[in-house]
């Protein structure tokens, strides 16, 4: 039969893409044809992002997807938890924040005096993130915007909205929000109630793999195709790159590495447990039912950040090629810090935080950029570690495979760390699991045979390579990870 020919439009923080994806029987084919630079927009100390312009992006890509071949499908995710809101006209009230905003500072303790964190946990199974789309809009309580909003939409609902018309909360994005009954899979809305939030602006919940509607008519006209199925995915992007994990069998860890790391493991049912909160892990809902039990890890970010702040002071030689080989011959393990320390999630001069952190636990303070980026990277590793250890302890789990998938994968000595301080193989990617896991998903729903996430690996590891680091012994992890929790 002929190949399905979907458009995967798959939105990080740093990037956006749209990718043609080809899904035959025996053959999966990934073709990036637009991609586009994204990042908050700072304004007056807010930080926002440009939500029309990235819908914009989006269409110029499906455009390009269309004029380059037949088009079957068309699907998006994005990173989780932001939002817009939409007043009764379903208009977009205000531009939508991003997570790493102020806004959410105190909140957290607010939310407490009324719902404590354990209750907060038992329902929604998510790991205490400041940002988590419950604390976003407890912080909104009261402002013209959410007073007129009629409808929350998460950012690809959002974009799914402009191109057909219709609202709604796909279910691994809105597992996200901290809103939704991580048991019942329904929202909470008595939770939303008894924190004075409007739970009706709670859309209707619709399943990865759901079409939603067609492109509407004026859309189809500016990308020059009528009449194309827009499919629900698995919209938060971290649910559509674990489809794309070319794992064979159950005892994987996964890390999708791109701006954020998100190391943990799939399973059938949520991990609850008093020791999961403690640990402050994350139960997210995955395609076909899975559960994402995974740590929110800071992730490349902080590298990403400390090339734009040297980029900014002009320092001649930091990009990230000159960067990871300059690295590469630093001494290993010399200075580790805590990369999940809450003071690395706002945009800023990384290096000089991670030289206060090093000061602050009487590590050697890094002082080059190499330094500081190979800092940043066994930091990395190390979390890695800890946390693919403490998430297999958590669910009574082996793990003998390490994959990593997402723009981390293409960092060669990351991987190798990675399986150094794991003492396990690491299998590094594919780079776009998300947009593979995305257009899997559409080819599902379009109809191609595959029944399950099995089927859909199955087709991603025949069709791509994935590079496999062994585990080298000779670095001291052990002591590594004690000097950071005795620290400080
Ligand atoms: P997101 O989807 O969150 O925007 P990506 O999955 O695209 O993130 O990953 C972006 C990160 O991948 C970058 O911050 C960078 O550290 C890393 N990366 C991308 N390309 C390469 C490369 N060629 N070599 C090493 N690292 C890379
Ligand atoms: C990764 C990601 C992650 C969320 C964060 C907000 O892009 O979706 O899973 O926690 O962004």
């Amino acid at each position: 039969s002929e190949p399905i020919r979907v458009a995967a439009v798959d939105l990080g923080a740093t990037s956006g893409r749209v990718m043609a994806c080809r899904v035959g029987a025996r053959t999966l084919h990934l073709e990036e044809l637009h991609r586009f630079d994204n990042g908050a927009v700072p304004v007056h100390g807010d930080l926002f992002w440009d939500a029309l312009g990235i819908h914009r992006e989006v269409l110029v890509g499906i455009r390009e997807v269309a004029r380059t071949g037949p088009l079957h499908g068309i699907g998006i995710d994005s990173w989780a938890v932001d939002y817009g809101l939409l007043d009764a006209d379903g208009r977009l009230l205000a531009n939508p924040r991003s997570h790493r905003d102020r806004r959410t500072d105190g909140v957290p303790a607010r939310v407490r005096e009324t719902v404590t964190d354990a209750e907060l946990y038992d329902v929604s199974g998510l790991q205490q993130l400041p940002f988590n789309t419950v604390y976003q809009l407890v912080s909104e309580l009261g402002t013209p915007a959410l007073e007129a909003a009629v409808q929350l939409l998460l950012l690809p609902d959002l974009l799914t909205y402009w191109l057909t018309g219709e609202a709604g909360a796909e279910r691994t994005n809105a597992s996200t929000t901290g809103l939704y009954d991580v048991r019942t899979r329904e929202w909470a809305t008595d939770l939303a109630k008894r924190l004075g939030l409007p739970w009706s602006i709670l859309p209707p919940l619709r399943d990865p793999g759901a079409v939603v509607a067609p492109l509407l008519p004026e859309v189809g006209e500016y990308v020059g195709v009528t009449g194309v199925p827009v499919i629900a995915v698995g919209s938060h992007d971290t649910a559509s790159a674990v489809v794309g994990v070319p794992a064979t069998e159950g005892s994987f860890a996964y890390i999708s590495s791109g701006t954020w790391s998100l190391v943990g493991l799939e399973l059938d049912a949520p991990v609850l447990t008093e020791e999961a909160r403690a640990a402050d892990f994350t139960n997210e809902g995955g395609v076909d039912g899975t559960i994402r039990f995974l740590k929110n890890v800071m992730g490349l970010w902080v590298l990403s950040e400390s090339v734009r702040t040297w980029a900014d002071k002009r320092l001649t030689d930091v990009t990230l090629p000159a960067l990871l080989a300059g690295a590469e011959v630093e001494p290993p393990l010399r200075t580790i810090v805590d990369i999940n320390d809450p003071r690395l999630l706002t945009p800023g001069d990384m290096p000089s935080r991670i030289q206060d952190l090093a000061r602050e636990t009487g590590e050697p303070i890094p002082r080059t950029p190499v330094a500081i980026a190979r800092t940043i990277l066994d930091s990395l590793a190390l979390a890695y570690r800890r946390n693919i250890r403490l998430a297999a302890t958590l669910a009574g789990r082996e793990v003998d495979v390490v994959h990593l998938v997402g723009g981390g994968s293409q960092n060669s000595l990351l991987c190798q760390l990675t399986a150094d301080a794991l003492g396990v193989p690491v299998l590094a990617g594919p780079a776009e699991a998300a947009a593979l896991g995305n257009g899997l998903v559409q080819a599902r729903a379009l109809g191609a045979d595959l029944p399950d996430l099995a089927a859909m690996r199955d087709l991603i590891r025949r069709t791509h390579d994935v590079r496999r680091f062994e585990p080298r012994s000779g670095l001291d992890w052990d002591s590594a990870e004690s000097r950071l929790t005795s620290g400080g």
